[in-house]
């Protein structure tokens, strides 16, 4: 049975077992997740993350590498930032509209009393964020997983193999055997996948409380048919006009990463899966895939952008407050900026919208209103996330192949 199979049921099985022991037996459940989903869980989290690192590290030196001369490596990182910032950007209109239409803040019956939030660490200021990105001690940034500084250095490496040709001849060996090898070991983890799924769903799903969800309702089906338009439209469209890919297609080859991404709530730590399943489902090339897609799970989070937009418009609503056009835009300019500058893991959607709510006026400690529901939107909102950064894989793959690039298809 295909490996996307194993997982979605092992998803479905968790969702079922979680709510079973949610609604019948809460005591039953704190015992199974201590034993059992907690720890089941955090293994699976642990083995993926255990390669996060390394295969940033190699992978992207290795694409670096192999892209080679600066205006090919040019040409790439402007495309991959471009389609990064417009889909960002159509992720908050979507958003925004969404949040204005169907106001889902403006019923009332929200205790703004109870609303509470400390407000997390801010997330560095832009300019701090990209002077930052080169790494003093390159070592460090490795030990300290910091994703943005360790993608400069290995852009740095790989460039230097390639303009260095026969002279680095062995390092290059080196990257590609250590590419290889750590794709093995993702090959490894994924059979622990669909246990790993089941255990982290059932927990997530089996600690939550629905009144929480009855009560963020209208919020948390905003949050969702956003993600939903976004994805299907956004994603599908480019990836049929521009990555000439059937969207249906694009979507069912790249589940299984989506699947991961869903249960882990962590771009970073679903890279290995989100690559792997790219390269071999999507036929997206190496080199292509290896360099934008860790970029893409650092500083691309459009799902993130839309959990951001709708809860700053439910919360101004809540309060009764008006955004003008001007904060919109501030809204818009603010997500898309503070997503540079942190790593795909689980909350930090949450922490960036402290950052949001501060440039518009809003009282941070209203995160405390939707805090209740962020566990299971980061599920879904990381699931959007690599899905956005995989629909440009396939495009800048696609737009390579009059460069002498291999297409990406997919097998019917
Ligand atoms: N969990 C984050 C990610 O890994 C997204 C978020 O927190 O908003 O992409």
């Amino acid at each position: 049975m295909k490996l996307s199979i194993k997982i979605i049921i092992g998803l479905v099985l968790g969702i079922i077992v979680g709510l079973l022991l949610n609604i019948f037996s809460p005591d039953a459940f704190s015992v199974l997740d201590k034993y059992i989903f907690g720890p089941v869980g955090k293994l699976f989290l642990n083995l993926i993350k255990m390669l996060v690192v390394p295969i940033v590290f190699f992978s992207i030196a290795l694409g670096a590498a192999g892209i080679g001369d600066p205006k090919k490596l040019g040409r790439i990182g402007g495309k991959t930032i471009g389609y990064f910032l417009v889909t960002t950007s159509i992720a908050l209109v979507i958003a925004l509209s969404l949040g204005t239409l169907i106001q889902p803040g403006a019923g009332g019956g929200f205790d703004t009393e109870q609303a509470s939030f400390d407000g997390g660490e801010e997330a560095p200021p832009v300019v701090e964020t990209l002077l930052n990105i080169i790494p003093t001690n390159p070592i460090d940034s490795m030990a300290k997983g910091d994703m943005l500084q360790i993608i400069a250095f290995a852009i740095f490496v790989g460039f230097a193999v390639a303009v260095l040709g026969e002279k680095t001849k062995t390092v290059h060996r080196i990257l590609e055997e250590g590419n290889d090898i750590l794709m093995y070991l993702v090959n490894i983890v994924m059979l622990l996948a669909p246990y790993g799924a089941f255990a982290l769903i059932a927990s997530a799903v089996g600690g939550f409380g629905l009144d929480a969800l009855q009560a963020m309702g209208l919020y948390f089906g905003t949050v969702v048919l956003a993600l939903l338009l976004h994805a299907v439209i956004t994603y599908g469209t480019a990836v049929s006009t521009l990555g000439k890919m059937n969207p249906i297609a694009f979507f069912k080859g790249f589940a299984p990463a989506m699947s991961v991404a869903f249960s882990t709530s962590s771009s970073s730590g679903t890279l290995p899966v989100s690559m792997k399943t790219a390269q071999e489902n999507l036929k997206v090339p190496k080199q292509v895939s290896s360099f934008v897609q860790p970029l893409g799970a650092t500083i691309n989070m459009d799902g993130t952008a839309i959990m951001q937009g709708v809860a700053t418009v439910f919360i101004a609503q809540v309060y009764a407050i008006d955004l003008s056009m001007a904060d919109l835009v501030t809204v818009v300019l603010t997500a898309v900026l503070a997503s540079i500058g942190t790593a795909g893991v689980p909350g930090v959607g949450l922490i960036m919208l402290a950052m949001v709510l501060n440039q518009v006026g809003l009282p941070v400690e209203a995160i405390g209103l939707v805090l209740g529901v962020d566990r299971l939107l980061d599920m879904t909102r990381t699931a959007v996330n690599i899905t956005g950064d995989a629909s440009c894989a396939v495009i800048v793959a696609r737009t390579e192949e009059k460069h002498g690039g291999s297409a990406p298809k997919v097998d019917a």
